[in-house]
């Protein structure tokens, strides 16, 4: 790490304490972060009290053939109960569980925990009506409509293993994922709603249905929520059949089957070095233990009174365990929104959080830069007053954008909660806890009470405080992946297999420890860069440029460079205000970029661009944009939210070149 590239990040001093109130009523207090370094495994024993058993486990941990973990050995539990039955139980049945704003205006809907109740046990009994068995996979390609969600926890209350793929997902891989798990039966929509029109999905599953055979994988039977009414082209009465048919005809009735704590709750795909996506499989109690903790802890939920929102995807990790599992095992009161940001306009987020009053909101940095870009006047149009916590996940949030989060969309009274996880940690690692951590923009802090992490060098040593190094979790937590669907030796190798020798979980990021011992994450190791043997984050170039005021966005990869090893290759967007930037922008861009960071930093490029190539979940590829950098054919762009994208910014480089 160069002594440049620190100076820079230990210039960041704003400092945010806890609001006075929060600190005082909160869920969870700094003598939580001893009680869990005291015992660790009764730590976890009491956050697993959380839950609802049927059994009770007799042992916390079983770590003797590590890295395959087994936890709260000997206890059954089962997740949708947990989840939805028992806030009924508990008297709380009329309490709103979604609430469901669909992504036409005024098309809105509102379920309570008991109406919950009766539609996953409806959805339980006709998915084993239609053959579904304990252990049989199932696939669900939804929109982001409540039967999404009723078809999860139906799945988690008959013990079959869910696997979502993201609606704006290509049939092709949807194909590969049904294949790969060998998915019994499919869950899906005639189409959702997407800026304004329909939009289909049960094409893409014939495609992917008849894909998948010819790979010698037949999918029984397909579930079809009918949310659009959109005419279908083909529907085969061997296999297709009607939600409102088999999930509205089936009884409420449904007594709930209970699981050995280790039964497999969902595979969720995600993309790795290779070109398969990893299957990532997680089981029931200890998922559900660590996701409903941490929604408890980070949000600091208080289900009376808060309503919360969390704007990802179910298609996404982050909509596995802070849409459905954490927040329902909480029994939350949460929004469910099936749109876009800026559907049928711009302040659609924000007209949604003043109808509903949110209290909790949870989004990714690149939305609050894409609402940097367009001004304040929007959201300050709204009555936002109702917030009282906002989260960060997916990407590095830069100090900008989240200085920006805090005072615009947060009146500078809200903390923000900096979230780092990945789809394999299952829940929340590393985060601020709002009522104790003062709020430091950019740093995500420190581990959350039960997880312990460390920044190593490459032997696997500690680094000293003010240096950087790789991200390594130093012990087992319960929501750990269990294992790379069928592929055990790839879990082993892929996350292991580095620091085997101390047995620490290998995250794939790069981070950095500042003085104070707070942790910096800076992206994944690939991102790091290289130049004439200094390291560089490309997040910390993307935060510089950033911070010129005619920057919204940036991205930064490192191109292969015949002097220097790599290039800095900054591809940036302008502010609306900004025009197109003046005749000297990008002299002017690298420049701020050498007086931010230092000359070893400047680009060697920069490109102004009009949108970035972005997934689903919002993360920059920047395997495409390298792609431009080192004048290469663009590879594969199925997984972009949008495909076109390349094409504009590979004609606008050719054009400049
Ligand atoms: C939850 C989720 C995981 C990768 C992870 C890291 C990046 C996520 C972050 C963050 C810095 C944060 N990441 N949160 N980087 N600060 N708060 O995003 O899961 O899709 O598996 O991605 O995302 O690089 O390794 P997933």
């Amino acid at each position: 790490m160069s002594e440049q590239t620190l100076s820079n990040l230990l210039k960041e001093d704003r400092r945010f304490e806890p609001p006075a109130d929060l600190a005082e009523h909160a869920n969870l207090t700094a003598e939580a972060y001893e009680r869990a370094d005291a015992d660790y495994e009764a730590f976890w024993a009491e956050q697993a009290g959380r839950l609802s058993w049927e059994t009770p486990f007799e042992r916390v941990l079983d770590w003797d053939d590590a890295p395959f973990a087994k936890w709260f050995v000997g206890g059954r539990i089962n997740a949708a109960y947990n989840c939805v039955d028992r806030h009924v139980e508990a008297g709380h049945g009329d309490r709103v569980a979604l609430h469901f704003v669909g992504e036409p205006v005024d098309d809105t809907r509102d379920l309570t925990y008991a109406q919950l109740k009766d539609e996953v046990s409806q959805a339980a009994n006709a998915l084993t009506a239609l053959g579904v068995e304990t252990g049989d996979r199932v696939a669900i390609y939804m929109p982001m409509i409540p039967e999404a969600v009723i078809a999860m926890l139906a799945c988690a209350r008959i013990g079959a293993p869910h696997t979502v793929v993201f609606g704006g997902f290509s049939s092709d891989a949807l194909a590969t994922r049904l294949a790969d798990c060998k998915a019994k039966a499919i869950v899906t929509a005639d189409g959702g709603y997407r800026r304004g029109a329909p939009s289909a999905l049960k094409p893409a599953v014939d495609e992917a249905r008849a894909k998948a055979a010819s790979n010698g994988h037949d999918v029984s039977k397909v579930l079809v929520v009918q949310r659009t009414g959109q005419d279908l082209e083909t529907w085969d009465d061997d296999v297709d059949v009607w939600w409102h048919d088999a999930v509205g005809s089936a009884s409420t009735e449904h007594a709930c089957e209970f699981f050995d704590a280790e039964h497999p709750l969902f595979v969720m795909y995600t993309s790795g070095t290779t070109g398969k996506p990893k299957g990532i499989l997680h089981t029931t109690g200890g998922y559900l233990t660590g996701s409903a903790y941490t929604h408890w802890a980070v949000f600091d939920l208080k289900p009376e009174t808060d309503v919360y929102w969390c704007t990802a995807d179910i298609g996404w990790i982050t909509g596995h365990s802070y849409i459905t599992y954490g927040p329902m095992a909480n029994g939350a009161t949460q929004v469910l929104y099936e749109g876009t940001p800026d559907s049928p306009e711009r302040g659609r987020w924000w007209d949604i959080i003043e109808k509903y009053g949110v209290t909790l909101f949870y989004t990714a940095p690149t939305a609050i830069r894409s609402f940097m870009k367009q001004g304040r006047e929007i959201p300050d149009g709204r009555d936002l007053s109702s917030l009282r916590l906002l989260g960060s996940v997916g990407e590095p949030i830069n100090p900008e954008a989240y200085v920006w989060y805090r005072h615009v969309i947060g009146a500078d009274k809200t903390p923000v909660v900096d979230t780092w996880w990945q789809t394999e940690t299952g829940s929340i690692m590393i985060s601020p806890l709002p009522g104790v951590t003062h709020g430091k923009p950019g740093s995500a802090m420190i581990p959350i009470p039960g997880i312990s992490a460390e920044v190593v060098d490459d032997e696997g040593n500690p680094v000293p405080d003010g240096s950087g190094g790789l991200l390594v979790l130093t012990k087992p937590w319960p929501s750990m992946l269990r294992t790379i669907y069928g592929d055990d030796e790839r879990y082993v190798d892929t996350y292991w297999s580095r620091f085997r020798k101390q047995g620490y979980y290998f995250a794939g990021d790069g981070a950095k420890k500042d003085t104070d011992g707070d942790l910096w994450v800076l992206g994944r190791v690939d991102d790091v860069m290289n130049v004439s043997g200094h390291r560089l984050s490309t997040t910390e170039i993307e935060s510089a440029l950033v911070s010129h005021p005619k920057v919204a966005e940036a991205a930064v990869v490192g191109a292969q460079d015949e002097d220097t090893g790599q290039a800095v290759c900054a591809f940036v967007i302008l502010t609306d205000e900004a025009g197109d930037g003046g005749k000297d922008i990008v002299e002017d861009l690298r420049n701020h970029v050498r007086k931010e960071i230092g000359p070893i930093a400047k680009p060697r490029q920069v490109m102004v661009v009009a949108e970035l190539p972005k997934t689903r979940s919002g993360k920059i590829m920047r395997r495409l944009l390298k792609d431009v950098a080192e004048n290469r054919e663009v590879g594969d762009v199925t997984t972009l939210a949008d495909s076109s994208v390349m094409d504009l910014i590979s004609k606008g480089s050719k054009a400049s070149s």
